[in-house]
C-alpha cells in the first residue's frame, strides 16, 4: 500500500467512529469504518467523554453571539461527545488547538463555521461536509465555542464520600483463602461495552464470575499480596473484588471523579495491600485510599505548569500510575503537563512529592526487568522518558517512533544488546527496542538499539514473558482488516529474520464483525498467550489461546457473556509486574 494512502487510513483509524465513515473514501476504508463498531470511537483522545451528561455551570459570554439555553445545552453535549478529547474539557487545547473565547471571539462565527464544516489538514475533522453535524449544529458549535467554557463540577471529599460503599466489612471477610481457585492463573478480562469484567480460570478457560463494574471499564490492577483486584471504569467508578472469598465478590466501591483511566496499589515492603490510588481525567487529580475499604484519604490536584513551554494548564489528566518497588511511592503521570510525580505515601498528612519533568502527553508505560526504571511513553512527543524510581530522577528522554504505545512494554534479553525493553507504536509500523542495562551493557543503555518493522501502524500492545522466546505485537487499529485481525510474532533469538503472522481472528471462527485482535497476555506459567478478538457489542467476540512454544492454536474461549473483551490481566503477572 502506498505510504500516503496508509497514512490517510491511519489518520482515519484514529478518528472517532462516528466520523470515520464520512472520511472513508475507498470501499475498503468504508467497510472498515462500518466494521469497527462502537469501540474505535473512544480511542485516542478523540473519544466520547462520560461528561456529556453531567450538569454544568452555564455562563453566556456577553461579548459572544447569542444562544438560547437549549442551543447551549445541545452545543455542550456535542462538545463533550466529539470535541473534548482533543481540545480539552476547558478548551485549553491538548492534541487539538485551544478554543477559549479570547481566541474564538476574534475569529467570528462565519470563520468558525467554515472550519467546523470543512475541517483542516492538521487533523480537524470535516464535521459539516461529512454529514456528522447538520448545518444548524455547525452554526450552534460555531457560537458555542465563543462562550465561556462550562466547567464540569469538581469532585472533592464530600462528593467521594457520598459514593463510598463498603459492601462487606473487613472483619466479615475471610482470614485466609476460602476457595479452590488457582488465583495466580486467573485472568480479569475487561468486557468494555458491557461495563463488566469476567474472571476466567487459566486452566479450564471457563468464566468463574462476571461482575458489573464501571461504565466502559478500563483496567484491572492487583494488590501486592494477590488477594484484592481493583477495577476502574471510564466513569471513575472503582470496584474492589476480594479473591479470597468462597465466591469472589465486590466488597467496596467508590466513585473517584467523573472520568478516569488508572488505578494502582502500594507495593513497597511493609505497605503491601495498605493503600490504593486512582487517577482521574476529570477533575484532574488523584486520590489515595485505604487498600481494603477504598475509604478516600487524600486528594491531590494535578493542575499546574507544563514542562515546556512553562505555562499553566487547568486540566492535566492523570494517565498511568505505577507503584515503586524502591520506595513507598506511587509514580503518577500527568498527561498534559508532562510531569511525573513520585508521591511518598509513608506520611499522608505531610505528603512529600518529587516532581520530575519528562515530556508532554504522558500516557502508558511499564518497568524494565529490574523494576527500577519506569519506561514512560510521552505519546504525542514521540518519546520514552526513563524514570529512575530509586534515585527519583529523569535518566533520559529517548526519541522513538511515531506515537509510542507500549501498554506496559516487553522485557527480554536481546542476543546482541543484553537486557532490553520494547515499545510498539500507534503512528507507524515500527517497534523501538531500548537497552536497559546501565551496568553490564552501559554502551547500549537508554538507546534505541534496534528498530523492527512489523505488520503496520495502529498497534497498541507488545508482549513477551521471561520464560518465552517470542515477542508478540498487535495492530488492532490498522485500517487493513487482514492486519488488525492477526498478530505478528518475532523470535527473540533471531529478530532480524522478520516475523510470522498468525490469523488469530480466523482461528476464533466467528461470524462477521470487526474482530480486532488486541492485547497479548501470558498465563502464569508463561507458556500460553491469550488474545482478545474484539468485535462490536452486538457481535460475537472471543479469546484465542495460543501455545507459546509451538505457536499453534490451543483453545478458543466463546461465551455469550464475553461482550467486547479487550484488556486481560493475569493475576500473577499483574501482581508482580511481569511483562
Ligand atoms: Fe487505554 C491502559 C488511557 C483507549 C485498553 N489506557 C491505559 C492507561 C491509560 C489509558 C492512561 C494506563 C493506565 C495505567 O497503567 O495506570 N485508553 C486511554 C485513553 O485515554 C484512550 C486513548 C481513549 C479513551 O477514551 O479511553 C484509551 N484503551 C483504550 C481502548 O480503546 C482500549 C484499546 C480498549 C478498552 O478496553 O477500552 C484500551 N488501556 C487499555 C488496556 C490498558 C490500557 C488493556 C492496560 C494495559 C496494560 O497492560 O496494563
Amino acid at each position: 500500500m502506498k505510504r500516503t494512502k496508509l497514512a490517510r487510513m491511519l489518520v482515519l483509524a484514529a478518528l472517532p467512529l462516528a466520523i470515520q465513515g464520512a472520511f472513508a473514501q475507498t470501499a475498503a476504508e468504508k467497510e472498515h469504518a462500518s466494521q469497527v463498531g462502537g469501540t474505535m470511537g473512544a480511542y485516542e483522545q478523540a473519544g466520547g467523554s462520560p461528561l456529556a451528561g453531567v450538569p454544568m455551570h452555564q455562563d453566556i459570554n456577553p461579548k459572544a453571539p447569542k444562544m438560547t439555553e437549549a442551543e447551549f445545552q445541545h452545543g455542550k453535549e456535542i462538545f463533550f461527545q466529539r470535541c473534548a478529547g482533543c481540545h480539552g474539557v476547558l478548551r485549553k487545547g491538548a492534541t487539538g488547538k485551544p478554543l477559549t473565547p479570547d481566541i474564538t471571539i476574534g475569529k467570528g462565527t462565519d470563520y468558525l463555521k467554515v472550519f467546523i464544516n470543512y475541517g483542516s489538514p492538521a487533523g480537524m475533522p470535516n464535521w459539516g461536509t461529512s454529514g456528522e453535524l447538520t448545518p444548524q449544529e455547525v452554526d450552534i458549535m460555531a457560537r458555542y465555542v465563543q462562550q465561556t467554557p462550562p466547567a464540569p463540577p469538581e469532585f472533592g471529599m464530600k462528593e467521594m464520600e457520598a459514593t463510598w460503599k463498603v459492601l462487606v466489612p473487613v472483619d466479615k471477610r475471610p482470614k485466609k483463602k476460602e476457595n479452590d481457585l488457582d488465583l495466580g492463573n486467573l485472568f480479569s478480562v475487561t468486557l468494555r461495552d458491557a461495563g463488566q469484567i469476567a474472571l476466567i480460570d487459566g486452566a479450564s478457560k471457563k468464566i468463574v464470575e462476571v461482575f458489573n463494574t464501571g461504565y466502559a471499564v478500563h483496567i484491572s490492577r492487583m494488590s501486592a499480596s494477590g488477594r484484592y483486584l481493583y477495577v476502574i471504569g471510564r466513569d471513575a467508578k472503582l470496584d474492589l473484588i476480594d479473591l479470597w472469598m468462597k465466591k469472589p465478590a465486590i466488597v467496596a466501591e467508590l466513585k473517584i471523579g467523573l472520568e478516569a483511566r488508572s488505578v494502582e496499589t502500594s507495593k513497597y515492603k511493609g505497605y503491601e495491600d495498605k493503600y490504593a490510588i486512582a487517577g482521574s481525567y476529570w477533575p484532574p487529580q488523584y486520590v489515595i485510599m485505604d487498600g481494603d475499604t477504598l475509604k478516600p484519604l487524600k486528594i491531590v490536584s494535578t493542575r499546574g505548569m507544563t514542562v515546556d513551554p512553562q505555562e499553566y494548564h487547568p486540566e492535566p489528566r492523570v494517565a498511568a500510575i505505577v507503584a515503586s518497588h524502591f520506595h513507598p511511592e506511587f509514580v503518577v503521570n500527568a498527561k498534559e503537563t508532562g510531569k511525573v510525580m513520585m508521591v511518598d505515601y509513608s506520611d499522608l498528612n505531610n505528603l512529600k512529592t518529587t516532581t520530575i519533568d519528562a515530556a508532554r502527553f504522558l500516557h502508558d508505560g511499564g518497568f524494565e526487568s529490574t523494576h527500577r526504571y519506569f519506561m514512560d511513553a510521552a505519546n504525542a512527543s514521540n518519546k520514552i522518558a526513563v524514570i529512575d524510581t530509586k534515585d527519583d530522577k529523569l535518566t533520559k528522554l529517548i526519541e522513538v517512533g511515531k506515537t509510542p504505545h507500549p501498554g506496559r512494554g516487553a522485557n527480554f534479553i536481546d542476543p546482541k544488546y543484553g537486557p532490553v525493553w520494547a515499545t510498539t507504536h500507534l503512528g507507524d509500523e515500527t517497534i523501538s527496542v531500548i537497552g536497559t542495562d546501565p551496568v553490564k551493557h552501559k554502551q547500549y543503555a537508554w538507546k534505541v538499539v534496534r528498530t523492527l518493522n512489523h505488520q503496520g501502524g495502529g498497534s497498541l500492545f507488545i508482549k513477551t514473558n521471561p520464560k518465552s522466546k517470542n515477542l508478540w505485537v498487535d495492530a488492532p487499529l490498522n485500517p487493513d482488516a487482514k492486519i488488525s485481525q492477526s498478530i505478528a510474532v518475532f523470535d527473540i533469538d533471531h529478530l532480524d529474520k522478520g516475523f510470522q503472522v498468525l490469523p488469530i481472528a480466523e482461528w476464533a471462527g466467528l461470524g462477521d464483525g470487526a474482530k480486532r485482535v488486541v492485547e497479548p497476555e501470558y498465563n502464569k506459567a508463561g507458556d500460553e498467550v491469550w488474545f482478545s478478538v474484539w468485535s462490536a457489542k452486538d457481535k460475537q467476540s472471543a479469546i484465542v489461546v495460543v501455545d507459546d512454544k509451538t505457536r499453534k492454536l490451543k483453545a478458543v474461549i466463546k461465551d455469550p457473556r464475553l461482550i467486547t473483551p479487550t484488556g486481560k490481566f493475569n493475576v500473577n503477572n499483574t501482581q508482580h509486574d511481569i511483562y
